[in-house]
């Protein structure tokens, strides 16, 4: 615990040897090309894929009338709404899955699919919600029975009386109107399957792109009708997930029963258009924030009402019993009395979504809004933002801390992480800076932003928490071989955060045994325990609990063989963390290792004992974590140009327990370069005809290390009291931390000319308006 140790899955990542799912190749296997939808809403007259038929190498082309067969064209999403695998009668957005070319070949497959001619019967298209849900928007989901409008669903959290009546008595209000735009998570790897059915063993393996391969199985069982002992899910090495690989999509489910159909390996990779453009998207809030407050800046309430595009099905990844994901955790850091927020969703035609993408469901949405409707206060009352926190902040004493719309925080050190960031970025001297500008009148305006988010990861409870009915536990399982090695398996998948590292330092610490005598396996439903998978920053806090208690389930079972050794009585063996040996009480230096004793769980075991050293645990939270942190933006606006330049980043995390510092620093410096892709640069648009026009990396833009300034980390210890080891998860923080504090800094640039919001992404032009409009322009 605390090492940086070196990352031991990168061995083969930087010598060209990882396995991902396109490095599988399996005799006999075919290609499988989907043939797409060039309209967002469009009724399907024909498919003729004669043409298609007649290239040399095409052996099937697959339509909804071919899977129907199998009870195969439809299948349900993560929130119980129903999807077409292929579009069975009524195309929905654009670059929808319409028909499936197989082929010997890749190529054979591409040519296919351009020569299968479909005919549409063109109908209007809706890419807004708002006007998705006017009277007379044209009818998105006729499939749904009954249905009559595009309103997907309405969710409200809190108190509606009691925020009215705070909002009526208080000296101030404001408020801000927001739009988080849509994004696209946009891993290195695309999606992609193997499907392999092996007719002798009556047994469907599927390679495939899985954050979450339990999950995956149990629905490929519900589906298909396959019994899940016959269902082997394999998820190799993960090019990066970012909840873009939760939900289950269309050529998984192709790939797999074309594989069935055919008797051959079927494999399916997506080109990166077709990720971008048809895989789940994240964000796409339209938000109303508002804050009651008085006017020394205490704040009394906070009323939030949202918009939110859901696209053509709700597929939106996140526990089922929350529609809106955790965004009723948008009262933050702050102790406020009470608070309302409200939501109404529509059906687009637009790509479904609604993932989680570095957010722990929607929680970057509402860290934005309370973050920014903070600065917003602030610059009304003329205060300090960072003094309008420090006023609000929830103390270290009144954790665990139950928030208004019902979560228990908890810990939290929220004072102390944001005065280390503060004295870090060199706060005071930055105010001075910023006025000597102003009063300058200089070229280059200064703007310093703060956010002091709270996030809550970590899902379950089970009893709260599930994923299409399973309950959100996790799992491990430890093997202490008859050397002293061990293997540990468990239930969530590493999509690159480096688990085959931090999970083998918890096994390592909790039985005293080297960190390179441990190796971690995941990703494979034959060999693994039961999970639910890796998003929502929950690997550290669930499936980290179940390593550390399976753990100790082994040196419980080690003790009683290290009485038997040491010839003690098991009451006087005591566990030494600090040499991790057993020994005998006042007599240190009558000791035992967890190697040696292992040779004596399968080579000397004592008579009571069963043999062996093994232990399984599955981990049912009884809370979430909540970590935290301060971060404070320095930009520079150009009054010429409208960009902007970073002169300083400085990041404090607190995750709790650190298992391994250097891979906390790796995850922050990425999770804050998609801060910066989101605050600057990265928005999905879709024009009239319902086209995406930004599907592709021309027009979806990744921030690359030209735009990613100098990172400075820092970090507060405030461990999670329910933990076994004391952590919280932190892979998200950065993400969900960073976009208010850019945004507030480059707000905070123009703010005394009156500026009060810059939407995102705030690329040069978006800015200079700022400028003109503020009367700032050069
Ligand atoms: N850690 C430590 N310590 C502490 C915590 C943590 O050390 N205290 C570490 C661990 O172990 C790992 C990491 O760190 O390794 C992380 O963790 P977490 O927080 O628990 O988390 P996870 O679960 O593992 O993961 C998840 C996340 C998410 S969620 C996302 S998005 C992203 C992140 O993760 N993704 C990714 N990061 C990353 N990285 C990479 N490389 N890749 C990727 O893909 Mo979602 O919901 O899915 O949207």
């Amino acid at each position: 615990m605390g090492e940086e140790v070196s990352r031991k899955e990168d061995r083969r990542f930087i010598t060209g040897r990882g396995n991902y799912v396109d490095d599988v190749k399996k005799p006999g296997m075919l290609h499988c090309e989907l043939v797409r939808s060039p309209h967002a809403h469009a009724r399907i007259e024909e498919i003729d894929g004669s043409r298609a038929m007649a290239l040399d190498g095409v052996v099937a082309v697959l339509t909804a009338d071919d899977l129907l067969e199998y009870d195969l064209a439809t299948m349900p999403t993560l929130m119980d709404d129903t999807q077409d695998v292929l579009v069975n009668d009524k195309v929905k957005f654009q670059s929808q899955e319409v028909a499936a070319v197989i082929a010997e070949d890749r190529y054979a497959a591409k040519d296919g699919a351009e020569k299968v001619d479909v005919s549409y019967d063109v109908l209007e298209p809706v890419v807004d919600a708002e006007t998705a849900l006017e009277d007379d928007a044209p009818l998105i989901r006729d499939d749904i029975e009954g249905k009559e409008d595009n309103h997907c669903f309405d969710w409200e959290t809190g108190d509606e009386e009691a925020t009215d009546e705070a909002f009526e008595n208080a000296a101030v209000t404001v408020e801000e109107e927001m739009f988080y735009q849509r994004l696209h998570p946009a891993p290195i790897e695309t999606c992609g399957a193997v499907g392999d059915y092996d007719p002798g063993k009556d047994k469907l393996t599927v390679h495939m792109t899985s954050q979450a391969p339990h999950i995956h199985r149990t629905l490929f069982a519900q589906v298909s009708g396959i019994p899940e002992h016959k269902i082997r899910i394999v998820s190799p090495d993960v090019g990066g997930g970012f909840g873009n690989k939760v939900p289950i999509y269309p050529g998984y489910v192709v790939a797999a029963a074309a594989s069935y159909v055919l008797e051959r390996p079927v494999k399916w990779i997506e080109e990166r258009s077709e990720n971008i453009q048809s895989t789940g998207f994240a964000r796409d809030y339209d938000m109303n924030g508002e804050i009651a407050a008085t006017e020394d800046g205490e704040i009394r309430a906070i009323r939030v009402d949202v918009l939110a595009n859901h696209g053509a099905y709700n597929a939106a990844a996140q526990p089922s019993k929350f529609p809106a994901g955790f965004f009723n955790i948008f009262t933050g850091s702050y102790d406020v009395e009470t608070a309302y927020g409200s939501l109404s969703a529509a059906y687009t035609n637009t790509a479904p979504g609604g993932i989680a993408y570095r957010c722990s469901f929607r929680v970057t949405e509402a860290v934005y809004l309370v973050e920014r409707m903070v600065k917003v206060l602030a610059d009304e009352l003329g205060m300090d933002p960072a003094d309008v926190r420090r006023r609000n902040f929830i103390q270290p004493d009144q954790f665990p801390y139950e928030s208004p719309t019902g979560w228990n925080y908890d810990s939290g050190d929220y004072e102390t992480a944001l005065d280390e960031a503060l004295e870090m970025a060199d706060y005071e001297a930055y105010r001075d800076e910023q006025q000597r500008r102003i009063d300058e009148d200089a070229d280059k305006l200064l703007g310093i932003g703060i956010s002091s988010f709270t996030e809550v990861v970590g899902a379950g409870p089970g009893k709260s928490c599930d994923i299409a009915g399973v309950e959100m536990f996790d799992s491990a399982d430890i093997r202490v071989h008859p050397t002293g090695k061990a293997t540990l398996r468990v239930g969530v998948q590493t999509q690159g955060q480096g688990h085959e590292t931090t999970f083998a330092q918890i096994v390592a610490e909790e039985l005293g045994i080297d960190v390179d005598d441990v190796v971690v396996e995941h990703g494979d439903t034959d060999t693994d325990p039961y999970g639910l998978g890796t998003y929502g920053s929950r690997s550290t806090p669930v499936a980290g609990a179940a390593t550390a208690i399976a753990a100790r389930k082994i040196r419980d079972k080690a003790k009683s063989i290290a009485a038997n050794e040491l010839e003690a009585a098991e009451e006087d063996v005591e566990w030494d963390r600090e040499s991790g040996e057993f020994h005998v009480a006042g007599a240190p230096e009558r000791s035992v290792t967890v190697t040696e004793i292992a040779a004596g769980a399968y080579m000397n075991h004592p008579g009571g004992e069963e043999p062996g050293l093994e232990a399984v645990n599955y981990y049912d939270p009884p809370e979430m974590t909540y970590p935290f942190g301060s971060y404070v933006v320095i930009v520079e606006v150009d009054r010429e140009t409208g960009e902007v330049e970073f002169e300083k980043f400085v990041a404090v995390d607190d995750c709790g327990n650190r298992i391994n510092p250097m891979i906390i620093e790796g995850q922050i410096h990425g999770g804050l370069a998609q801060g910066i892709g989101t605050a600057m640069m990265e928005q999905i648009t879709f024009d009239d005809n319902g086209n995406v026009t930004g599907g592709d990396f021309m027009n979806y833009l990744l921030p690359t290390a030209m735009e990613i300034p100098e990172f400075e980390t820092g970090h507060t210890v405030t461990p999670s009291p329910h933990h076994p080891i004391g952590a919280k998860g932190v892979g998200e923080s950065p993400t969900v931390g960073s976009p208010p504090a850019i945004v507030n800094a480059v707000v905070d640039a123009m703010a005394h000319a009156g500026v009060s919001h810059v939407e995102m992404p705030m690329t040069p032009d978006v800015v200079w308006k700022h400028l003109e409009e503020a009367g700032l322009e050069r």
